[in-house]
């Protein structure tokens, strides 16, 4: 493997700019019309929801499925394409309404599951392993509306149905602490991998660090990641960013704070991550303001101060980082990051 990094997005990376506030302002764009445009950006893998790849999936055959699936799959070949992950998305369904895994009623946990476990059968059809589950409803507007106690085993439940459900797959949490609950059940990667540790199989259950969720946490973004890589769980991240305490913004990486940007840029390099195979997954969103037109440079974008970031990190003076260091003369070593970074 090298060091050169390939990227990923989600087909919901290219949207019609609708929030809570307001309609669409841009077309839809069919994903068959997306797909050209991964290579034309720099990327080389698709991150999919489990009803990206298969429309109301909940209403097919397992055979509909697979052959759906399949189709896909052979769409992805014909770009050069391969799907890095798939995440049930429990979040839209009616029937995830009170959140799914955890819900109160048996019948929502079961439907949950079960839905789980076709998204593995996709990923199976599409070529990849790696099942990515952000947990967005998994959690509560009040507290006194679960018990959370059992909220957790339920989740360990879930995670052992899925792990038994396929001997091969590999599950990646995705922490994130609100939005759209007030309080989400795994708001960090110290919650995801202890999580982990109670399945059935531990080594089968990781993460994905995304920027603006440990942000939203309070947390650094690239100490969330040397958690997970010093564990050997980093199994893909969604870099974006967050100017403070607010929405989930999803922002050009880099876009908000640089310094932040560049150190997640480093503890990947200090990891290796680039020789893993591993993707970087981005997570952005363009501006509502955006024209139709140009509503695609949030990602091209993205890639390419990522590795602007890559060639800063791998050009900073290791002997002026060893010396400052070793004399703890971490005010010097602070202003020569920063003069490396504007470029002096
Ligand atoms: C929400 C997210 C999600 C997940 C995606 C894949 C819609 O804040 O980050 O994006 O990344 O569902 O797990
Ligand atoms: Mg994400």
């Amino acid at each position: 493997m090298s060091d050169t990094y390939r990227f990923s997005f989600g087909p919901w990376n290219i949207h019609e700019g609708a929030d809570p506030f307001g309609p669409t302002v841009r077309p839809a764009i069919a994903f068959a019309k997306k797909l050209p445009m991964y290579k034309k950006l720099g990327f080389d893998a698709v991150q999919f929801h489990d009803d990206d790849a298969v429309p109301n999936v909940d209403d097919k055959s397992a055979a509909e499925v697979a052959k759906e699936a399949a189709q896909v799959k052979a769409m992805l070949a014909g770009e050069g394409l391969v799907g890095e992950f798939v995440a049930p998305r429990l979040w839209e369904d009616p029937k995830g309404i009170d959140g799914g895994f955890t819900a109160n009623d048996p019948a929502g946990r079961r439907w949950a599951i079960d839905r789980a476990r076709r998204a593995i059968d996709i990923a199976n059809s599409l070529g990849t392993k790696l099942i990515v589950l952000w947990l967005a409803r998994e959690g509560t507007y009040i507290r006194e509306a679960k018990n959370a106690i059992d909220a957790h085993r339920h989740l360990v439940e879930a995670l052992n149905a899925m792990l038994e459900h396929d001997a091969a797959v590999e599950i990646a949490i995705e922490p994130k602490p609100n939005e759209p609950m007030d309080h989400a059940y795994i708001p960090t990667i110290g919650h995801a991998l202890a999580i982990a540790h109670q399945t059935v199989e531990p080594d089968r259950v990781g993460g994905l660090i995304e920027s603006a969720h440990a942000l939203l946490a309070g947390l650094d973004p690239s100490d969330e990641m040397a958690f997970a890589l010093a564990a050997g769980k980093l199994w893909s991240v969604h870099l974006n960013d967050q100017n403070g305490l607010k929405f989930d913004e999803d922002k050009t990486f880099g876009g908000a704070n640089l310094r932040s940007a560049y150190n997640q840029v480093r503890v990947l390099e200090l990891a290796g991550y680039a020789r893993t195979g591993r993707f970087v997954g981005l997570d952005v969103k363009a501006m509502r303001s955006q024209k139709a037109e140009a509503a695609h440079l949030h990602l091209s974008n993205s890639r390419t101060i990522f590795l602007k970031l890559v060639d800063k990190v791998r050009s900073f003076p290791k002997d002026v980082e060893s010396r400052y260091i070793a004399e703890r003369n971490y005010e010097a070593l602070e202003l020569a990051v920063i003069e490396h970074l504007l470029g002096d």
